[in-house]
C-alpha cells in the first residue's frame, strides 16, 4: 500500500487495493473452491475454513502480496484467523443488515476469560466469541474478489469512519447509518477491499443471472499477542507469519 491508501484505510477504515490477484490465479482458486464444493457436498453460497479446505486458498493467504499488505494493517506477526467463501448466485442470494463484525475464532472455549471477550457462538464447529474494541481495531480483513461486484450483484456497503467509534448499539448504528452517505464497494475480478473488521458494512440481494457468481473470498488476519492468555486464536491452515 501506498502511504496515502494506508491513510485512507486509518481514516475511513476500508481501502481498495486494485488488481493484486492475477487472472490465472484467480481462476486456479474459483477451480479449487469448486472442487471442495463438489467433493465435500458443500453449500456453495457460504463456506466457512476455507483455507483449510482449498490448498490453493491457503497458499493466496501465505503468499506474498498478501502478506505485505496484511503486514501493513498489522503490527508485528499475524495469522489467518478465519476464511470464508461469500458467494451470490441464484438459488443462493441473500442480503444482510448494517453491522460490525464482533466474534472471532478460537481454539476452544474457556470459562476464565476476561469480561469483555463474551457472547459465545459456534459456527462450523469453530467456538467463536466477542472480543473488545480494542483487539478488533488490530485486525485486518481481505475480501479477494473473484468476480466483478457492483450495484447489480449485491456488493458490499460500508460506512466510512464508522470503525473508529468502538463497539456500537443498534440505536448508535442506527445513527451512524441514517446521518453518514454508504459507499459501494464496486471491485473487478482480483482486486481486494481491505478493511477493518469494526468498520459497518452491509449488502443486499443481488440480481443473479443464469450462471453468475459474486465470489469473494473473506481471509481475516489477527496479531498473534491479541488474545488473553486463556485464549488461543483458531489457526486457519496453519498460516502463522512472522
Ligand atoms: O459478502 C457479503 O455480501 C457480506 C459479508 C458480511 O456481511 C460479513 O463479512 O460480515
Amino acid at each position: 500500500m501506498s502511504a496515502e491508501e494506508m491513510e485512507t484505510l486509518a481514516a475511513d477504515g476500508f481501502v481498495v487495493c486494485r488488481q493484486v490477484v492475477p487472472l490465472d490465479r484467480v481462476e486456479r482458486l474459483r477451480e479449487c473452491i469448486a472442487d471442495a464444493v463438489r467433493e465435500e457436498a458443500l453449500k456453495p453460497f457460504g463456506i466457512r475454513s476455507l483455507a483449510s479446505r482449498c490448498p490453493e486458498v491457503g497458499q493466496l493467504a501465505r503468499s506474498e502480496p498478501i502478506g505485505q499488505l496484511v503486514g501493513q494493517a498489522i503490527d508485528g506477526s499475524f495469522q489467518l484467523v478465519r476464511s470464508i467463501l461469500f458467494d451470490k448466485l441464484p438459488g443462493a442470494n441473500w442480503s444482510v443488515g448494517w453491522h460490525q463484525d464482533l466474534s472471532i475464532a478460537v481454539k476452544a472455549r474457556s470459562r476464565n476469560c476476561p469480561p469483555n471477550f463474551r457472547n459465545w457462538s459456534e459456527k462450523d464447529g469453530v467456538p467463536h466469541v466477542q472480543a473488545p474494541a480494542e483487539l478488533l481495531g488490530r485486525m485486518a480483513t481481505l475480501r479477494i474478489h473473484l468476480d466483478d461486484a457492483d450495484t447489480g450483484n449485491g456488493p458490499l456497503l460500508v460506512i466510512p469512519g464508522s470503525h473508529a467509534s468502538g463497539r456500537l448499539k443498534s440505536p448508535e448504528i442506527d445513527r451512524w447509518v441514517g446521518k453518514n452517505r454508504e459507499v459501494t464497494c464496486a471491485l473487478k475480478t482480483g482486486d481486494i477491499l481491505l478493511m477493518r473488521p469494526l468498520i459497518l458494512h452491509s449488502s443486499r440481494r443481488a440480481t443473479p443471472t443464469e450462471g453468475s457468481h459474486r465470489r469473494v473470498i473473506h481471509l481475516e488476519f489477527a496479531p498473534t499477542d491479541g488474545l488473553p492468555s486463556e485464549l488461543e486464536w483458531f489457526d486457519d491452515a496453519n498460516s502463522l507469519r512472522e
